[in-house]
């Protein structure tokens, strides 16, 4: 990207001045390094656990793993779409922004009982 001429100047003026140029403050409390990790296993036809409770603006790391046929967990609310394989780890970070709780389920047909799969994350302040 080209800086335009004033803003050039101005860039020239603050650098000499020491200002400190491009510094910003991170306006978010968030937490980017995963606070906590938790381990979630899918299998024909359940999520364990099938609930957990999150803090709002705090990182953690989901762990996803099968422990039969290939599932995914879906959570649109917070960004979460990703499959779940036998015998893998899936690294998911989440940071929800928000408090409230917020439906998941699984994305991947994985036989009869698929549509029974449901999850829940309660974000709380
Ligand atoms: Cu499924």
């Amino acid at each position: 990207m080209k800086l335009a001429p004033a803003k050039f100047v101005l860039a020239i003026a603050a650098t000499c001045l020491g200002w400190p140029l491009l510094a910003q403050e991170n306006p978010s409390s968030a937490t980017s390094t995963p606070a906590q990790t938790i381990t979630i296993h899918a299998k024909k036809y359940e999520f364990i656990p099938a609930e957990i409770t999150l803090k709002k603006d705090q990182t953690v790391k989901l762990e996803l793993t099968s422990d039969d046929v290939a599932h995914s967990l879906e959570i649109p609310a917070l960004g979460v779409n990703s499959v779940m394989k036998k015998g893998k780890l899936t690294d998911v970070d989440v940071t929800p922004t928000k408090a409230g709780d917020f439906k998941g389920k699984c994305g991947k047909f994985c036989g009869f009982g698929h549509e029974k799969m449901h999850f829940l994350v309660h974000v709380v302040n």
